[in-house]
């Protein structure tokens, strides 16, 4: 199939998933072109079979802001046009699906030229946060009900998008996937002294984020600092940046915890930070699959979670890791401690974690999923709205 996969690129799970959705791709023999503003950043080596376009977006002073819908919607139509794609597979639908609906209309418009199919993944926010702003929620449901299949993450996903727009698509639940091959690294005494000192009691708590509000990254500081008065030597690792890291900053010092709190920023390969780590927190608000929970299980690192949106359907509770309400914070600092001064527990978790990774969530058993997905929405008619 020739495939157009366009997502963003910046650091972000819905970027990361598009990247490893069209890795996976060309490796089972497909044509896949990746239409991103920049190169996503886990694209690393060149590959047969993946192609990236970068969208330009150029300005005017006229325009207060870059016009980013339409400039991708043209990129889109003059790839399909160049490459006959099959199918426009667009990773978070705002502006993403609008502007592959908008594609789609403009070359069935064109005498004679082949027109794609429009498939639409929802990722979290694009539905919970953005898509359901009264400011975007009319053109959000417009578009997702006019893409010729929806897929959504988790089965939270869907309800919510149901719940929140006057969506009337069926949307099919394929969840997020990592690399059969992501796992932890073999030891590196260099690095984890780097992080956690000498002393072997000391245990490594990290946190991976992009430090937006509902990630909730002072709940982090407080279940820490929590952690602390019962694992002293503990100390945390902040992985990411955002408009939140600098408060999560500040909450650290405010409990006398600058020392033992580090901030690493953005980190491109992070399996390095996560193979050095004895546990990871993730006390968000929401996040209707949390990817950042599925790469710390992969690497052998419970996960310590809110039970909120999809997170159920990814950590089993008290078997591969622990998921307590968003604001038990004494809770989850329980869970952690528990994990932290008990080997036995620690390692039961982390190899349940492991095989459930392995067994539900690897290429091998999601990829076949959208290759299956992509056939069944080929195989319907077009969805060209008329008039
Ligand atoms: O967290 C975000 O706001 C960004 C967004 C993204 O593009 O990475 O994350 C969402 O999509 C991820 C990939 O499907 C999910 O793993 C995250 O849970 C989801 N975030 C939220 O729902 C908050």
């Amino acid at each position: 199939m020739n495939v157009g996969i366009v997502c963003y690129a910046s650091v972000g799970g819905s970027g990361i998933v598009a990247t490893e959705l069209a890795k996976a791709l060309a490796d089972r023999g497909h044509q896949v072109r990746l239409i991103s503003p920049e190169m996503p950043f886990r694209v690393s080596t060149p590959r047969v079979g993946l192609a990236f376009h970068a969208v330009q977006t150029p300005g005017y002073p006229l325009f207060r802001e870059p016009q980013y819908l339409l400039s991708l919607a043209n990129k889109l139509v003059q790839v399909s046009r160049e490459y006959q794609l099959d199918i426009i597979h667009a990773h978070y639908a705002i502006p993403h699906a609008a502007a592959a609906y908008l594609a789609r209309q403009i070359l069935a418009n064109t005498p004679g030229t082949k027109v794609p199919h429009v498939i639409t993944t929802l990722h979290g926010t694009d539905v919970t946060l953005i898509g359901s702003d009264s400011s975007y929620s009319e053109t959000a449901a417009f578009c997702i009900d006019q893409s010729d299949g929806v897929t959504a993450v988790s089965e939270s996903l869907r309800d919510d998008t149901y719940r929140e727009l006057p969506v009337r698509a069926k949307i099919h639940v394929i969840p997020n996937f990592l690399d059969c091959d992501y796992h932890r690294r073999s030891e590196n005494p260099v690095l984890r002294a780097r992080f956690a000192g000498e002393d072997p009691q000391t245990r490594l708590i990290i946190h991976v984020s992009n430090f937006r509000p509902v990630k909730r990254v002072t709940s982090v500081i407080d279940i820490f600092d929590r952690i602390r008065q019962r694992v002293p030597s503990s100390r945390l690792l902040l992985v990411g940046d955002g408009p939140d890291l600098d408060t999560a900053c500040r909450r650290a010092r405010e409990l006398g915890l600058a020392e033992a709190v580090e901030s690493l920023g953005e980190q491109e390969e992070v399996v390095p930070l996560l193979s050095v780590a004895d546990l990871f927190l993730l006390p968000s608000e929401q996040e209707s699959f949390g990817l950042a929970a599925l790469e710390a299980m992969a690497c052998q690192v419970p996960v310590v979670a809110s039970r909120v949106g999809g997170l159920p359907e990814v950590i089993d509770d008290g078997v591969t890791g622990f998921l307590h309400p968003p604001d038990d914070l004494d809770a989850m600092a329980s869970s952690a401690v528990a994990l932290l001064t008990d080997p036995a527990h620690h390692q039961a978790v982390t190899e349940a974690a492991l095989a459930a990774v392995l067994q539900r969530f690897c290429a091998n058993a999601i990829v076949p999923l959208y290759v299956e997905f992509y056939s069944r929405v080929l195989a319907r008619e077009r969805n060209i709205a008329s008039g």
